[in-house]
């Protein structure tokens, strides 16, 4: 089954959005298979958007993800990377679909309230950053 990694930026906990994010993302059908709320350090958030080294935005990223807890979680279903990225819509919430995660809660592109994997070998990959294969649970039915 196609896996994404989720995470639910420290601006949807502080919002205390979490529960109602989470009831979203069950409610179009994902799996979670792993899920916990951790305080990411300056080198976890560094590791984990690497690819965007380079990027102005990236020590702004970097300290914005460190600034509070996150809940990253790793969700099942088929076609499980495009449909959550359907769900949270563009990165920035100005240009998200009416009805999306980002487009009803989020500030703006910095601060989107939720990151969903690019790709399906960045979906195991990220996964693999978060959780080891042998936390992974499944909820029966
Ligand atoms: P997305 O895949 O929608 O999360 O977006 P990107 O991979 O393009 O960007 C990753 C993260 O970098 C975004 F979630 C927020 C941050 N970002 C900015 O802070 N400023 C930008 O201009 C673009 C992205």
């Amino acid at each position: 089954m196609e896996r994404t990694l989720a995470i639910l930026k420290p601006d949807c906990v502080r919002k205390n959005l979490t529960g109602e994010v989470l009831a979203r993302i069950q409610k179009a059908g994902f799996n979670v298979r792993a899920l916990r709320q951790v305080q990411l350090s300056r080198a976890e958030a560094e590791g984990f958007y690497a690819v965007h080294h380079e990027r102005p935005f990236f020590g702004e990223l970097v300290a914005f993800m460190t600034s509070g807890p996150c809940v990253p979680m790793v969700l099942e279903k088929e076609n499980a990377v495009a449909d959550f990225r359907t769900l949270i819509g563009a990165t920035d919430p100005a240009e998200a679909a009416e009805g999306t995660i980002r487009r009803d809660f989020a500030d703006n592109k910095g601060q989107n309230i939720a990151h969903g994997s690019d790709s399906v070998e960045n979906g195991r990959q990220e996964a693999n950053y978060f959780f080891a294969e042998k936390e992974l649970v499944s909820r029966g039915g």
